[in-house]
């Protein structure tokens, strides 16, 4: 039997770049199955938002590992679950690594600022966290899995925090050298460019990982031409539900009935569908 492990690593390695999407909980991750990804982000903005709560290192370890299990338990994609800086120090990581992998979990990003990160996106200046040290990191955890299929993805910040190409490049040389199985190279310019540049010098020496939040004009078939292996649609679910779920709820107050929406909404049968109502009936009789 294929484990989500060996699965993740095929599409890491295939020549066609793969599709991951975001999700918080068992539903999100089911939608993303069912609209034909190929694997489920665990986003650790998406758990944060889910809660209320912004993506500043507020929730544990505990928090984004149960998140990250009911995914797993909901669909038959691999999870690649985004763990932040790791939760801690080099044992957290370690820590880290065996939780996610009995949980099921495909494989776990962490990424090169220290602890406690901000999401990428917000206007604060970004730390990263020194690249020997991160690089060790990397080594713990590849370390301390078990399962030797088991992917770590090491996560680059430098073009977010501004500390330029080179930097981006001598750190993802240094995680590849301890041993990370994809590179994510992150990137918050309205355009492309840097990404391209990356790719091309990076000459595919592992995986690489995008996310194209910001350059969203960039399609999965362009980025998979110029050598990503996978492409993250990180938040977009997220962007859609909330502002769907805002409409209805407004549409609702101010006529005084759920008429004009009910074309809009999904019908309740349809949440039958996607919680397996059929499955658990039958297996209660
Ligand atoms: C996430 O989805 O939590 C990510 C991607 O880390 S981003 O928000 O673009 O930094
Ligand atoms: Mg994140």
């Amino acid at each position: 039997m294929t484990t989500s492990s060996a699965r993740l690593r095929e599409l890491l390695t295939a020549p066609q770049a793969a599709r991951a999407a975001g999700a918080h909980d068992g539903l999100t991750a089911r939608l993303v199955e069912e609209a034909g990804f190929d694997v489920v982000w665990a986003s650790s903005f998406e758990t944060s938002a889910s809660r209320a709560l912004p993506d500043m290192s507020l929730l544990t370890m505990t928090d984004y590992l149960q998140a990250a299990s009911w995914m797993v338990q909901s669909t038959s994609l691999p999870v690649l679950a985004d763990c932040d800086t790791g939760f801690g120090n080099r044992l957290n990581i370690a820590y880290t690594v065996r939780q996610y992998e009995a949980a099921g979990v495909a494989g776990i990003c962490l990424e090169d600022k220290v602890f406690p990160k901000k999401n990428s996106f917000l206007a604060v200046g970004q730390t990263l966290e020194d690249p020997a040290e991160f690089a060790a990191r990397i080594r713990v955890a590849k370390q301390a899995q078990h399962n030797p299929e088991f992917v770590v993805v090491a996560r680059v910040e430098a073009l977010i925090a501004g500390t330029g190409m080179a930097d981006a490049l001598a750190r993802a040389h240094q995680y590849a050298d301890a041993g990370a199985d994809a590179i994510l190279i992150h990137s918050k310019s309205q355009e492309p460019h840097e990404i391209q540049e990356f790719l091309e010098q990076w000459q595919r020496r592992t995986p690489v990982v995008v996310v194209p939040t910001t350059y969203f004009r960039w399609k999965t078939e362009e980025a998979s031409r110029a050598g990503a292996s996978l492409v993250i649609y990180a938040n977009q679910g997220l962007r859609a539900a909330v502002q769907a779920v805002r409409d209805v709820l407004l549409e609702i107050r101010l006529t005084g009935d759920s008429t004009s929406s009910e074309d809009v909404i999904a019908p309740v049968k349809e949440i039958f569908r996607l919680t397996d109502v059929d499955t658990w009936n039958a297996l209660e009789s």
